[in-house]
């Protein structure tokens, strides 16, 4: 059920004509989306609603002396200045970060980056709040800034988190993973070593809906609801209730249709604190909502990962150790959004799609006088960065051995019989068949004819230059296990419960928050596929603290590897019971009744015509149960999963350099994906387009950049640069399907997958176009004067 150029078609073989797996069923919350009425927290409105503005710091480093609030208090219709002094009286000055850090939710002492929360003017309209933020007057002791992460951990550097006791530098941690001693002895031993530096810069998720929340304190119900911008309100609720000592079946979270997440809602911010507590202690609904420059200068960032990547192989590229070290920034506070036993995250998973015996890698974080972060921006948990290191590492060898970068990664791909197959630092693959995707986007791409084309475009001397960038990566994704992963100690798994009604349609409640990725939709086709539903009689909630199952949110690609199998788990739950009801409307033992996929229906072993459907199953679970069972049809599900799930790619970037100006224009761009059994065609489709374009955004345009007194100059859409559709080429996407095998329908999760395959394809391209030249890296983002300047020491710039 394939296109002739590979991109997706409706795979009719499935889904039954019922929206079930496989379907490319319109999502159902476009409705709303497109016609005006979605509902975003800055929709919110309550009576008496105040407005909360936050002042912030401008400088990076520096102690605060005095704060005079007399000015802004004396605007008329502001109602509250509130400074970490205020916040002391109710313990809710600091927060713990998801690396149990304390961060300060207004400043208490020290600043520490530019833009921190200082101050919160509470008002009647966001107007007058910002008049009143204007005219709160701080006075500052300004520090020597420390910027980079170098820098950070030279002796003499200023100490940055001097509230930590007995802190005396800027170190923030260390990480180890692999053998070091074989790693060191294949090196010694090995006929061929390479190393490139390279660094993956800072970036932000930028997504178009800032963060926000609308505190909303009922003194009658003595309950706080808090409406966020969140990608995990259940471990918000908990971490709240933690926080402010409120119990936390008092607290209700909701989440409502957020505008893109990207890993950017996934951590707790000061405002979101600040408006809970301010309509907790003013007894009013409180809302706080950022600007856009807020939102890249102080909420997490991703990446700043400062690496060096080493590879040992044999003369004709067989890869047999690999070996990284990273300096990593950490800003302020040590706030990365990771499993909590994870600080480097899933960057141990830096041997990528290779059989490669021996691993050794090293980190060492700083604190800097920057915004705190490390959330994994469209990417599980560093297997970005780990990707991106493989990746180009490769692209490196292959060079240095004068060998085709499809064929050196051909020849060290882990064979399909291997899995599950166990990595040299420990990791367990679950399926894969790197080589099938490979083949079918050397194929896509006419590999060879542009092979050729670079040759003699080298040959002519011609203007334009030809690029070949490949990225053959696997993924991880689907955190749990519980065992391994947790946030804040919260195991996590993720949950589903559906509740099919007397008259045969559902709602399906699910511990996952989508942030645009279609999951009233997915989750529908799941529950469609397993009970043989039409998928419009089903409704998918999720988002809301007081109703939903808990669950641990929406990143690391986790909703369909989990939360997507308690939803299938749940279903064959209902399925179970919904045969003895079937037995009992037909008049046979339970052993005797099937259920046909196809049909969607239960029937009597061996006669197909005695039926029933599933619509008629719901009427007699309510109107004329079975004595052997509870009335109702209802189940809920808790999915731990055994292991994380491995989906992967096989990415082809064809580019053309200008050798005058040094920009790069995208000739080509092939993408073949696997994340095992798809459920909606379409909407993968959807994901692999946005992912794509962040890749292209990370590889060419996108940087948060500092200057040496701290100030973010790329903080802002003015300097921080998005990719538009201007700079987006045309994508030429296809598949392969190898299901995983412990998930209970196959399925591997994709939402990340192109964000975390195609920076490296694409630098792996302009290298590509150079390196007859001797280049081997260019560092991102790739803008034309970087690219001209590694023109000009290639001596091929015009
Ligand atoms: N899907 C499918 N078949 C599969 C795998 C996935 O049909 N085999 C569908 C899913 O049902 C779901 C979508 O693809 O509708 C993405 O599923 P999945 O890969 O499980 O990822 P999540 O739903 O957990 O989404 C998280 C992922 C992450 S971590 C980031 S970051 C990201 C991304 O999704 N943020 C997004 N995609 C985004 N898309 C939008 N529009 N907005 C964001 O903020
Ligand atoms: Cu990896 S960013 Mo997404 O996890 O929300």
């Amino acid at each position: 059920a394939e296109a002739e150029d590979g991109g997706p078609q409706p795979e009719k073989h499935c889904g039954h004509g019922r929206g079930g797996m496989g379907e490319e069923v319109k999502r159902k919350e476009d409705q709303r989306f497109i016609t005006g009425r979605g509902n975003y927290v800055d929709d919110i409105k309550k009576p008496g609603m105040l407005h909360c503005e936050i002042v912030r710091s401008p400088h990076a480093h520096a102690r605060i002396e005095d704060i005079d609030k007399s000015r802004a208090l004396s605007v008329d219709g502001v109602v509250a200045v509130l400074t970490a002094e205020d916040l002391l009286e109710h313990d809710l000055a600091t927060m713990p970060t998801l690396m149990d850090d304390t961060q300060d939710v207004l400043v208490n002492d020290k600043v520490k980056f530019q833009s921190q929360e200082v101050a919160a003017v509470i008002a009647t309209d966001r107007y007058t709040a910002k008049d009143g933020a204007e005219k709160v007057v701080v006075d500052y002791d300004v520090l020597d800034p420390v910027i980079g992460a170098e820098n950070a951990l030279e002796d003499d550097a200023p100490v940055i988190r001097d509230d930590i006791e007995g802190k005396e530098d800027n170190h923030c941690l260390d990480w180890e993973t692999g053998d070091e001693e074989a790693t060191a002895e294949a090196f010694e031993e090995a006929d061929v070593t390479v190393k490139e530096d390279m660094l993956y810069q800072r970036l932000h998720p930028a997504p178009i809906e800032t963060c926000g929340a609308v505190g909303d304190y009922d003194p009658g119900k003595d309950k706080l609801t808090v409406h966020m911008t969140s990608q995990a309100p259940h471990i918000h609720r908990t971490l709240f209730a933690q926080v402010s000592g409120i119990p936390e079946h008092k607290i209700r979270i909701v989440s409502p249709d957020v505008g893109g997440g990207f890993g950017n809602k996934v951590p707790i911010y000061p405002g979101y604190v600040v408006a809970a507590a301010a309509s907790y202690v003013l007894e009013e609904p409180v809302k706080w909502v950022e600007e856009r420059s807020e939102n890249i200068q102080s909420t997490g960032f991703a990446r700043d990962y400062d690496m060096t990547g080493e590879l040992a192989a044999t003369e004709d590229g067989e890869i047999q150790a690999v070996r990284t070290d990273v300096l990593a920034d950490h800003g302020a506070f040590n706030a990365v959004a990771q499993p909590s036993k994870f600080p480097a995250g899933f960057f141990n998973i830096f041997t990528g799609s290779y059989d490669i015996d021996t691993a050794y890698g090293t980190l060492t974080a700083a604190y800097t006088n920057t915004a705190p972060g490390g959330v994994a921006y469209r990417c599980s948990f560093r297997v970005t960065e780990a990707v991106y290191l493989i990746e180009r590492m490769v692209k490196v060898l292959a060079d240095e051995l004068d060998m085709d970068p499809a064929e050196i990664r051909r020849k060290n791909f882990i064979q399909p019989e291997q899995f599950p197959y166990e990595s040299a630092t420990g990791w367990n693959y679950d399926s894969g068949d790197y080589e099938k995707a490979l083949d079918k986007a050397l194929e896509m791409a006419d590999y060879e004819d542009y092979r050729e084309e670079q040759q003699r475009r080298i040959e002519e001397d011609a203007d334009k230059l030809l690029g070949i960038g490949v990225s053959s990566f696997t993924e991880v994704v689907g955190a749990g296990p519980g065992k391994s992963c947790d946030i804040a100690g919260v195991e996590m798994f993720d949950s589903a419960e559906i509740r099919v009604h007397p008259t045969g349609n559902a709602t399906v409640r699910v511990g996952v928050q989508t942030q645009g990725q279609g999951h009233e939709t997915t989750f529908a086709q799941i529950v469609a596929e397993e009970l043989g539903m039409d998928v419009d009689d089903i409704t998918v909630e999720h988002g809301d603290t007081d109703t939903d199952p808990y669950g641990l949110g929406t990143y690391g690609s986790r909703s369909t590897p989990v939360a997507g199998a308690a939803a299938a788990v749940a279903s064959r739950k209902v399925r179970e019971k919904a045969k003895a009801i079937a037995a009992n409307e037909l008049e046979a033992a339970e052993e005797d009744i099937d259920w046909d996929r196809e049909s969607g229906e239960f029937h009597v072993a061996g006669a197909p015509d005695r039926s029933i459907t599933i619509t008629e199953i719901a009427a007699g679970a309510y109107m004329n149960h079975p004595s052997s069972e509870e009335p109702g049809l209802e189940a809920i599900n808790y999915y731990d999963p055994p292991e994380m799930t491995y989906p992967f790619g096989s990415y082809i970037v064809i580019v053309e350099v200008d050798r005058e100006t040094g920009e790069v224009e995208f000739e080509k761009f092939v993408a073949v994906d696997d994340c095992g059994n798809r459920i909606n065609p379409m909407i993968i489709e959807g994901q692999i387009h946005g992912g794509l374009a962040q890749g292209i955004g990370t590889a060419m345009l996108e940087h948060v950049t500092f200057d040496d007194n701290g100030n973010v100059t790329g903080g802002d859409f003015m300097n921080y640069l998005l990719p538009t559709s201007m700079e987006i080429p045309e994508f030429e996407t296809g598949h392969t399907v190898t299901p995983s095998p412990h998930h209970p329908i196959g399925a591997k999760g994709v939402g990340e997958s192109p964000t975390v395959g195609s920076p490296p394809a694409i630098v792996n391209a302009v290298v590509d176009a150079m390196s007859h030249g001797g280049i081997s890296h260019v560092e991102m983002p790739m803008t034309p004067d970087t690219v001209w300047e590694k023109l000009d020491e290639a001596g091929l710039a015009m």
